[in-house]
């Protein structure tokens, strides 16, 4: 560890790397200098990592992924290297504020919610128990849109992160790899030349990422797209500037944007691209460093362990197929089997429309080759299981699930119910053929942003209490549990809520123009905007809460502030509706003199990491509603639980186990059961006969449907009314009275402080298992064969 002292590193860099004198340096420069600063300690690190994964020729875990929410890292990396007093320490005498410092960093947002936040705790986790890994991916210039809202509504603006230095990666100049797309293929006897029509250099850019307490560092490398012949000087001399510098602006649409809208032909196409693009860089890299020590290729699956997140680096079978065979000589089944023992697949979803396929048209046309080497995967697991039906191949598509599953030596899910139900339906046969290979991993999140950085005042009562050896074993947390019964203690608990509460409370009252009382019980659901997360029916019911309040104004209503933030998908217009619908019941009901004190309403925009990090520690119960069977996983249901915010849920996705583990008596359980959802979906008429049965949801749906809330435009949000009452397909109307049941339970648990102050304590001191060390060690020893050096 660097033994300067952290002060004079800022202002020498702030002078040497930035060109500011003190005197003149803005935000901005203060930030940076204090990046760089910290990075100069991972780096040492990075280094040592580095050296001692060669001298020990181990196995390293590649972790692709379209996807890594990795957020702000400045603070990630003070906290990790344990540097937080003396930074703090250095502003103080600096005569700066250091929270606006830290907060001046923009959020990396290079994907789209959970399966890229997954992701980045990964790598986080990886890094932490020493497994020597990387992540590899693209690096977005416009990471996820900004949202806005206007008039209630949803609008988007572009990303723009890198418009500013990013302090945190290396550029990789000497690290450029060609990438091709279509052309013409040459088979020669067993084996083809695939000379590709057009290429882009994929160039890497390097993000140390440090464990907890700085001992080790993996990278994680992203991709960007340069065109080989950056700018055309002949087209230039003759006036023609545009079309000189169209290839550069072609090549660099591969990584400008995360996952464009792909409804039209060219953003599927685009898509695609992206996906190749980065699994071929990302395995020719793999590939290099394994030739640079070592000469047998045939030993490769001893030395990487390649993890597909998702689907979308499912080319890599293929891919990999290709290198091994047609470049390097190895018979086809020997490169199958090759492949296989290094690939494994993470299904995040059984939601049809997610999982992916591409027209045979498309695919044949990008890749040529690959489409061939599709068939021939195909014929090969035909030949050795003769009855299976299911192919990578079939009705003129490429099927990426298919493809993934029979080039992966373990396929896992992401809770217990998930990997269940993949089992029983998308991968029936072939989990049928194939009995070992489907295990599940359920998620975890790390808990040093989870809750050792994002809730200071919660972490410092607890390491006060066990000492901080949960920070790497969260496990201890349990130890909290002999402090429950202790009122003094139970009181401290309570306060640390108190005080978040009344901190969000005064940023809201500053950005949001609304500071919320922090006595009034904060239920917050944060996530994207999905039908199948149901943000419609936590707005129903509230419609259906402040009808019953002006009924009935003196029945000691428990005061509720209703919090909801995420973004919709820009072409999802029911889930923009949705949005519309809450800002609109908001305006209305937050300006009611009647429920007021009992009820408000609030959408803050522009959900991302960094705002997660303000309202998960703030949070008194946690919305996690989903129809059961929809939600793989969740992991926002992990980090409300570990931060004291006992959950209201269906039995869905990793709900399953947090209940378990937290104790049924300390969760809110309402809402049919995944098998329950399947049969009701039978049940033709099954919304009408929920609203005939319930008067207060008929109301409700009423109240929607003619406008109470868009006065002037009373058709506004109809189409929201008529699906609730007509199809239905995520059975709103038929959870809504058994989730007004619970809501009201909730509503007399929280009236009553100590009870629920012990409930939500509870809910810390039993979370311990959803670490993403956890989750990490379940991976290096039921799927990577991996180990940790430290
Ligand atoms: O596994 C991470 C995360 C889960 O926690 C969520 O439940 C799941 O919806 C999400 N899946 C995706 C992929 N699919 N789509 N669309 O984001 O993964």
């Amino acid at each position: 560890m660097s033994e300067t002292l952290l002060k004079d590193d800022i202002l020498r860099h702030l002078t040497y790397t930035l060109g500011k004198d003190p005197d003149h340096a803005q935000t901005y420069d203060w930030r940076m200098a204090l990046s760089f600063a910290v990075r100069d300690r991972i780096v040492e690190s990075w280094f040592a990592a580095t050296r001692k994964t060669y001298d020990a020729d181990a196995k390293r875990v590649y972790y692709l992924s379209m996807e890594f929410l990795i957020g702000r890292l400045l603070e990630d990396g003070i906290i990790n290297l344990r540097l937080l007093d003396e930074a703090r320490e250095a502003f103080e005498t600096l005569g700066l504020d250091f929270q606006t410092v830290v907060e001046d960093e923009p959020d990396a947002a290079l994907g789209n919610g959970g399966l890229g936040r997954l992701a980045a705790c990964f790598l986080e986790s990886l890094s932490t128990l020493g497994v020597p890994a990387y992540g590899y991916g693209i690096r977005y210039e416009h990471g996820l849109f900004k949202q806005g809202i206007v008039g209630g509504r949803q609008v988007e603006t572009p990303e723009t992160w890198l418009s500013q230095q990013h302090a945190w990666e290396f550029e990789r100049p000497e690290v450029r790899l060609p990438i091709g797309f279509g052309g013409k293929v040459k088979v020669t006897g067993e084996r083809a030349v695939w000379t590709p029509a057009e290429a882009v250099d994929a160039e890497g850019f390097d993000t140390p990422i440090v464990g907890w307490q700085g001992k080790w560092a993996n990278t994680l490398r992203l991709w960007s797209a340069k065109a080989q012949e950056p700018f055309d000087l002949n087209r230039f001399n003759e006036g023609a500037y545009a079309a000189a510098a169209e290839p550069e602006a072609l090549a660099r649409t591969i990584s400008r944007v995360l996952y464009p809208d792909d409804s039209t032909e060219a953003g599927k196409e685009l898509r695609l691209k992206q996906e190749y693009f980065f699994t071929a860089a990302s395995l020719r890299d793999i590939l290099r460093r394994y030739d640079s020590t070592h000469n047998d290729i045939t030993q490769l699956p001893k030395r990487v362990a390649i993890q597909l997140n998702d689907t979308h680096p499912a080319i890599a079978g293929p891919e990999l197929v290709r290198l091994l065979h047609d470049e390097r000589g190895m018979t086809f089944d020997d490169a199958v089997e090759t492949a296989r023992a290094c690939l494994s697949y993470t299904n995040h979803t059984l939601l049809p429309e997610a999982l992916e396929s591409w027209g045979e048209g498309l695919f044949g046309r990008l890749l040529p080759r690959h489409l061939t080497l599709v068939d021939r995967i195909d014929a090969a697991h035909a030949k050795a299981n003769p009855t299976r039906k299911v192919a990578a191949r079939g009705d003129g598509q490429v099927k990426m699930g298919e493809l993934s599953f029979i080039m992966a030596h373990k396929v896992n899910g992401v809770s217990a119910l998930h990997t269940g139900l993949m089992k029983e339906t998308v991968f029936e046969e072939l989990h049928r053929l194939h009995l070992e290979r489907i295990v599940n991993q359920t998620n975890g999140v790390t808990p040093r942003r989870w809750l050792l950085s994002c809730n200071p005042r919660l972490s410092g009562l607890i390491t006060e209490s066990i000492g901080d050896a949960w920070v790497d074993d969260l496990e201890q947390l349990k130890g909290l549990e002999s402090h429950i019964e202790d009122a003094a203690w139970l009181d401290a608990y309570h306060a640390a809520k108190q005080d978040n509460k009344a901190e969000l409370s005064n940023w809201m009252g500053q950005t949001q123009g609304f500071a919320a009382d922090p006595h009034m019980m904060f239920d917050v659901q944060i996530k994207r905007m999905h039908e199948y997360k149901r943000q419609h029916l936590n707005i129903l019911e509230t419609i259906a809460l402040w009808q019953e309040i002006r009924d009935n104004p003196n029945a000691g209503w428990t005061p509720r502030l209703k919090l909801f933030a995420g973004k919709a998908a820009p072409s999802y217009y029911f889930a923009k509706d949705i949005i519309r619908l809450i800002n609109d019941v908001a305006e209305i009901v937050n300006a009611d003199p009647v429920t007021s004190p009992y009820l408000k309403v609030a959408f803050i925009p522009n959900y991302n990491v960094s705002l997660a990090e303000k309202l998960i520690p703030a949070a008194d119960l946690s919305e996690q509603i989903s129809t059961a069977g929809k939600e793989a996983s969740g992991t926002g249901n992990m980090k409300f639980a570990l931060n004291g915010a006992p959950t209201i849920g269906t039995l869905d996705g990793a709900n399953v186990e947090i209940r378990e583990h937290v104790g049924e008596e300390n969760f809110f359980l309402f809402g049919m059961t995944a098998q329950e959802v399947m049969d009701r979906r039978s049940v033709a008429d099954h919304a009408a006969q929920a609203i005939a049965a319930d008067p207060r949801l008929a109301r409700a749906v009423e109240a929607v449907r003619k406008g109470t809330f868009a006065p002037g435009d009373t058709d506004r949000h109809a189409g929201i009314a008529y699906n609730i009452a007509g199809p239905d397909y995520f059975l709103v109307a038929s959870d809504f009275s058994d989730y007004w049941r619970v809501q009201r339970e909730v509503d007399s648990a929280f009236a009553d402080e100590k009870g629920w102050a012990r409930m939500a304590a509870l809910n810390t001191a039993r979370s311990g298992w959803f670490s993403s060390d956890r989750t990490i060690k379940g991976y290096v020893s039921d799927i990577w064969g991996a180990s940790s050096l430290l």
